[in-house]
C-alpha cells in the first residue's frame, strides 16, 4: 500500500522531471546526438565518471555522438564501487577518467578526452561545442543545475555479475533518466548511442535475466525491482 503510494506520487513527478532533462538537453544547445564511430575499437574504451558532473558530461557527448562503444563505471559521490579504482589507476580521485585498452591510453581531462574521440574514433575531428571553449564549460554547468542532484549521489543496490548494456544517445531527454539512476545505483554497463538497427531509443538488455526492456520509464522501474538494495 506505502509502495504503491511512493510510486503514484513518483509518477505525477515525472513530467516534471522529463521537462527538466529536456531543458539539460537544450542548454547544451542539443550536443550529444547519437553517431557511428568512423573506426570501430576492438576493445571496448572503459570510462569512470558521474552523471552529475559537467566535466564528465563534455566526454560523454563526444562518446555519443562518435557512437564508439564504452564500459561505463560509474562513480556517483559516497561510491564505493568504482571511485576508488580511479585513484589507484591514475593518482588522483578525479572524473572523468578514460581508458584505451587498444592504444594502451589513460587521460583525465575531459576536452583532452573528448578531441580524443573525435581524432580516433569519429568522422569528424571536434565539435562545436568543444570550439566554444569556457563557454563550452559553463553551458555544461547550467545543463548540470537543470537535473538538480541526480546522478550525482549513490544510493543503495545490488550489483549485477555481469555488466548491462544500454542503448541511448546523450541528448535524449529519457535515456538522460537512465543513466542518472544507473549512475547512483553504481551499475556498470556498455553504452552505445545507437544500436545495430540505427534506433537510439532507450533500451535495457541484461544478460544476468535475459530481459530486454525499452521505454525510459520501464527501464527504471526494472532496475529498482531487480537491482535496488
Ligand atoms: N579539468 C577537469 C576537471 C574535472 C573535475 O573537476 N571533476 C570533478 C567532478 S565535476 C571531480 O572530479 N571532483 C572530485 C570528486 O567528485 O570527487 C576536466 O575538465 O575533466
Amino acid at each position: 500500500m506505502v509502495l504503491s503510494m511512493i510510486r503514484f506520487i513518483g509518477l505525477l513527478f515525472e513530467p516534471i522531471n522529463w521537462v527538466l532533462s529536456l531543458l539539460a538537453s537544450v542548454l547544451r544547445l542539443g550536443a550529444g546526438g547519437a553517431g557511428k564511430p568512423a573506426v570501430e575499437p576492438a576493445q571496448p574504451l572503459i570510462v569512470y565518471e558521474f552523471e552529475g558532473c559537467p566535466y564528465c558530461r563534455v566526454a560523454r557527448e563526444a562518446i555519443s555522438e562518435t557512437g564508439v562503444p564504452v564500459l561505463m563505471r560509474p562513480c556517483p559521490k559516497g561510491g564505493k564501487r568504482f571511485r576508488p579504482r580511479v585513484s589507484e589507476l591514475g593518482g588522483k580521485e578525479q572524473f572523468p577518467y578514460f581508458i584505451d585498452p587498444n592504444a594502451n591510453i589513460s587521460m583525465y581531462e575531459s576536452t583532452d578526452i573528448a578531441r580524443y574521440l573525435y581524432k580516433t574514433y569519429g568522422k569528424r575531428w571536434s565539435s562545436t561545442m568543444l570550439l566554444l571553449g569556457p563557454i563550452n564549460g559553463m553551458l555544461s554547468q547550467f545543463g548540470v543545475l537543470a537535473r538538480l542532484i541526480r546522478g550525482t549521489i549513490v544510493r543503495r543496490s545490488l550489483s549485477p555479475d555481469q555488466p548491462l548494456e544500454f542503448v541511448g544517445m546523450e541528448r535524449g531527454p529519457l535515456a538522460r533518466t537512465v543513466k542518472e539512476l544507473l549512475c547512483e545505483m553504481e551499475i556498470e554497463y556498455y553504452w552505445r548511442s545507437r544500436s545495430g538497427d540505427g534506433s537510439s531509443a532507450p533500451k535495457l538488455m541484461d544478460p544476468n535475466t535475459g530481459r530486454s526492456i525499452s521505454g525510459a520509464f520501464k527501464i527504471r522501474s526494472y532496475l529498482l525491482k531487480t537491482y535496488g538494495g
